[in-house]
């Protein structure tokens, strides 16, 4: 899985090398996790943020997993004072900004895992447009936020 994540990255790479003066890729992924299902559980959400290092807009508009047969773009509202998630369509990041998923915001819904969870320390993600892979990244699972800045 390794092998195929640096595949896809290289891949990005000479993309991104076709397209301008840029050295590294266009987008990159930063402090991904998976939260750590509870035993049984068959959702869980994964967060990160996605850095547009290009020139253009990019639009998120789906995600998938290996891992999981549902993985899906979500974020979460407050309605008449409760916490409730919905579906989003898609995410748009400006040329040199950040998206940020992160918990009680947008987040990536991960539901239907193909195997038992128990023990998984990577999961895969790519985000995608119009079907089209964007970045492929490994993140972590983690009980909580393992790049939280607090002690
Ligand atoms: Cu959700």
């Amino acid at each position: 899985m390794i092998r195929q994540v640096a595949t896809a990255l290289a891949a990005l790479a000479l993309l991104a090398g076709c397209s301008g003066k840029d050295t590294g890729p266009a987008v990159t992924v930063e402090r991904g996790w998976m939260r750590a299902p509870a035993p049984g559980a068959k959702m869980s959400a994964a967060y990160l943020e996605v850095v547009n290092n290009g020139g253009d807009a990019i639009v998120i508009d789906g995600v998938s997993s290996p891992q999981f047969g549902d993985a899906s773009l979500h974020t979460t509202q407050m309605n008449e004072g409760r916490m409730q998630m919905r579906p989003i369509e898609s995410l748009t990041v400006a040329p040199g900004r950040r998206a940020i998923l992160a918990p009680g915001a947008d987040h990536i819904m991960l539901g239907d895992p193909r195997a038992a969870l128990e023990g998984v320390e990577f999961i895969e993600l790519t985000l995608t447009n119009a079907g089209t892979p964007i970045v492929t990244v490994e993140v972590p699972v983690a009980r909580s936020n393992p790049w939280a800045d607090a002690p």
